[in-house]
């Protein structure tokens, strides 16, 4: 018999190990949850959580600094953090397997907590987090057991079969999400959007095909998302409700047939955010099908003294518009087709709310299922409780989207868009460094409610510009040039690019 006894791994094999056995964990989750549920598997639960959770000015700075991209952001952001206490873990079980073993516990438990409690989602949802801590637990055992002793081969096999089990089970969960169509991925296909009732008006010339001006319609892909569910909602349309509550005479419940079944609308009307920093990209313009929403809160009766229609999505979001806008007789739509096709998942579906004139936050709810008639001073809903102001106006802006750094000198030309929705856009001019504002060309647009693309014929001469735009909305009114920020009510200012011209 050998009385050598082997040397231990030493505390970086230990920390490395640890941090393969969380990421291994995670992966195996996220591979269940991709059959169970994706919005149960951690990441996105904890990343749910933290953005809930999140001061406002963290997630507003993220947002600002990020933009679209400040989910990945967040979530790799949660992954490093995890391979982090992982490693931390690995020294701790070196030393008290106990003690590492609580550790794994514990994170197990605020996934699982944090899966458990998000809204529409139940007990189940704790699934992918014990599964995560199993997987984790186990690699760890194994890990500290008789194989690994063996020296270092059998350190690094153990190293190399974790790390194929972490990428094995990654590559798994992305390949069913990308291939198995979730239930609700087959209930969008299945759906064949009726035709209009009452069909968009013929835009007209809306759109002047410049190279690198926005084109006037938005592609469903290329439309910005805003929202704060980190992975979108799954709504099973079967059993999708919409349920019409508060100060009304009677309470009511629409199924989505119901909805399929009453009078359509299309319309074109341009979405924009709140957030949208001057000259950015927040903003877009599609062609929506859908249900009036004021002939349907009618048949509710509504109170008069009802000023607040809160609406609330499926994950727990809540939006309040003025009922004023809602009652005016402007197109404000339950929408359940985007271009052409059925809601996007990440653009609502199977049911949005769209209320030309104001911003997405106040009016715009994706995943809808509840419309509550209250008043301003009885709630708040959730940008409110976080120090936004309701129920602002969407204010009238314009955008120079080329050319954007340099040009070549002679005839260039300048375009862009510019939008006041359900004011209209009445003028925009150019100003050429301190020249005087010169009126550009409008494109056509079939309603107040969308924007306007606008050009100019600029002759441009060698050396550094400066070019600023200004719209003018349909009550007459130019845009400030006074700078403000988008907290609380909406970016103020005019859009202003340098251009080189050689
Ligand atoms: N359920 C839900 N709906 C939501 C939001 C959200 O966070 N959750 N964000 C709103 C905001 S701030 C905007 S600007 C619009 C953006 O819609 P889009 O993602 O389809 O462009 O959706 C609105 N509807
Ligand atoms: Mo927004």
């Amino acid at each position: 018999m050998s009385d050598r006894t082997p040397p231990r791994p030493a505390p970086r094999a230990w920390a490395a190990a640890g941090a393969a056995a969380a990421l291994t964990g995670l992966a195996a989750s996220h591979l269940v949850a991709a059959f169970t549920g994706p919005r149960a598997a951690p990441l996105s639960a904890v990343a749910d959580v933290v953005i809930a959770a999140s001061p406002p000015p963290a997630t507003e700075w993220a947002i600002q600094t990020f933009g679209t991209a400040d989910k990945p952001i967040l979530q790799a952001g949660i992954i490093v953090a995890l391979a982090v206490v992982g490693a931390a873990c690995g020294l701790l079980w070196r030393r008290n397997r106990w003690a590492g073993l609580t550790v794994i516990g514990l994170f197990a438990a605020v996934g699982a907590a944090s899966a458990a409690t998000r809204e529409a989602l139940g007990a189940a949802a704790i699934v992918p987090s014990l599964i995560a801590a199993a997987v984790a637990a186990g690699i760890m055992f194994w890990w500290s057991g008789p194989g690994t002793e063996a020296g270092p081969t059998g350190r690094r096999r153990f190293l190399v079969a974790a790390a194929g089990v972490a990428v094995a089970a990654a590559a798994g969960s992305f390949l069913v999400r990308r291939f198995v169509p979730a239930q609700v991925e087959a209930d969008r296909a299945q759906l064949d959007l009726p035709e209009p009732d009452l069909p968009a008006p013929a835009p007209g010339e809306v759109d002047f095909d410049q190279d690198g001006l926005a084109s006037w319609h938005t592609g469903n892909d290329e439309f910005y998302r805003i929202d704060t569910a980190i992975t979108s909602p799954q709504v099973e349309v079967d059993s999708w409700r919409l349920r019409v509550h508060g100060m009304v005479g009677r309470t009511r419940t629409y199924t989505f047939d119901d909805l399929l079944g009453r009078e359509l609308i299309e319309r074109d009307i341009t979405l924009c955010c709140v957030s949208n920093p001057i000259g950015g990209e927040l903003i877009g313009n599609a062609r929506w099908l859908g249900v009036s929403l004021a002939d349907l809160l009618a048949e509710s009766e509504p109170d008069p003294e009802a000023d607040q229609l809160v609406s609330r999505s499926h994950d727990g979001w809540t939006a309040g518009s003025p009922t004023g806008a809602v009652f005016d007789g402007r197109d404000a739509l339950i929408a359940i087709g985007m271009n052409g096709s059925p809601l996007p998942i990440d653009h609502g579906w199977p049911a949005r709310l769209i209320i030309p004139g104001l911003y997405g936050y106040v009016s715009a709810t994706k995943w809808l299922t509840e419309l509550e008639l209250t008043r301003f001073s009885d709630y708040d809903p959730y940008w409110i409780q976080r120090g936004w102001s309701g129920p602002g106006p969407i204010k009238t802006a314009s955008r120079i989207d080329t050319p954007r750094s340099n040009a070549a000198a002679g005839t260039v030309t300048v375009a862009g868009v510019a939008w006041a929705q359900h004011r209209g856009i009445a003028a925009v001019h150019l100003r050429v460094d301190d020249g005087p504002w010169t009126e550009c060309e409008l494109a056509e647009a079939p309603s107040t409610d969308t924007w306007r693309q606008w050009r100019f014929e600029w002759e441009a001469e060698p050396g550094d510009h400066d070019l600023t735009v200004r719209a003018t909305d349909g009550d007459g009114r130019p845009q400030t040039s006074d700078v403000t920020d988008p907290k609380p009510s909406g970016a103020t200012g005019l859009h202003n690019v340098k251009i080189s011209v050689a």
